[in-house]
């Protein structure tokens, strides 16, 4: 299988974020990605390039205009208004109050713009953002010219990313991207499995009142766990889109034989659906040891999720998300990824 990865992620370093009680080094960091690459080579998975330059046409199908437009602004702005350090929202047009009026300081464009305080800025922030879309839709591109599948290597993630806001380390969401642009190039159907502990909000908001792209997530239960507010089984689409949005949710302590039916009830949606193509948003921090999960998968169980995928016989695009647990993260993603060729 071939990797699609950029060392421009490696600008997007040193944040710091929110947690319960303080102020701490984000979990989301480089690392992530350069052992993960690292393991590719291990386990001669299959050469590594990096991405090719796209525009942002296709992102501005999934994703607002004006949104798109403010990312980039975010850090010289940051730094114009006399500030260093970590760019982060902290206020929230919530319910009662005005979320319809877009202010101009960028103290409040970055709560106007986003879910949480989880996506923050340094000054390589947008070129890292930049990297991993680019990442995205030339690892789609491989898939599209007739490769079986294809690994993008994607830093920052995405899936939390919505049309017009961010959060949870994400900014553009690169799946949703990779799936208009799989559509846009001729497929009529696409599929997003989310495998990532969390729910991905961001996908299914994007994709909730459309039927052209089906949207499975198999994730820790909303009412208890990050990021809370969406991703309950009764949400099911709307409009065009319902019937096209399927939600997994399982309780802290999950371990493989649960999950495993979970992924077993979303791939057989998968293969009634008919895609033409499968994009997977790969997360491992269901993994035992991450530090902000509580699911019990085991390193053994990561070729397991591979090898069911592979079972779809579908042209598969995998697009890395969360994992968090950084000495096996390389373990444990490549091993999707060797379970899914084997
Ligand atoms: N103090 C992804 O996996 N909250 N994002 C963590 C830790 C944010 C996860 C709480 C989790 C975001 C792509
Ligand atoms: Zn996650």
């Amino acid at each position: 299988m071939k990797t699609i990865f950029s060392p421009r992620h490696a600008g997007h370093a040193g944040n710091v974020e929110l947690e319960e009680g303080g102020i701490v080094p984000a979990y989301e960091k480089p690392s992530r990605a350069e052992i993960i690459r690292a393991r590719i080579n291990t386990v001669s998975l299959g050469p590594v390039s990096e991405p090719e330059e796209h525009d942002l046409e296709t992102a501005a199908k999934v994703h607002r205009r004006d949104y798109l437009d403010f990312l980039p602004t975010v850090w010289p702005e940051w730094e114009q208004s006399g500030r260093s350090g970590t760019a982060m929202p902290f206020a929230w047009p919530t319910r009662g109050l005005r979320g319809d009026v877009p202010p101009t300081s960028i103290i409040a464009k970055l709560g106007f713009y986003s879910f949480d305080a989880g996506a923050t800025f340094v000054k390589g922030t947008w070129d890292a953002i930049k990297s991993s879309h680019d990442t995205a839709l030339t690892a789609a591109n491989l898939v599209r010219s007739g490769e079986r599948s294809a690994f993008a290597l994607c830093r920052p993630p995405g899936h939390h990313a919505g049309s017009n806001f961010m959060g949870g380390y994400c900014f553009i969401n690169n799946a949703a991207v990779a799936a208009q642009w799989f559509l846009d190039g001729g497929a009529r159907r696409v599929s997003i499995l989310d495998v990532d502990y969390h729910h991905g909000n961001g996908t299914q908001q994007i994709f909730y009142a459309r039927n052209d792209v089906q949207v499975l997530n198999l994730h820790a239960d909303p009412m208890s766990e990050y990021p809370f507010f969406l991703g309950h089984a009764d949400e099911t689409g709307e409009g065009e889109g319902q019937g096209f949005n399927h939600n997994f949710p399982m309780p802290a302590g999950t371990s493989w034989v649960q999950w495993a039916a979970a992924l077993e009830e979303a791939c057989s949606l998968i293969a009634g659906y008919e895609p033409d193509v499968l994009i997977v948003s790969l997360g491992v921090d269901t993994f035992e040891r991450d530090p902000i999960g509580r699911f019990k998968l085991v390193s053994d169980d990561y070729p397991k999720i591979g090898r069911r995928i592979a079972g779809l016989k579908l042209p598969t695009l995998f697009v890395m998300e969360g994992g968090y647990a950084v000495e096996e993260i390389g373990i444990n993603a490549v091993g999707v990824l060797t379970g899914f060729e084997e």
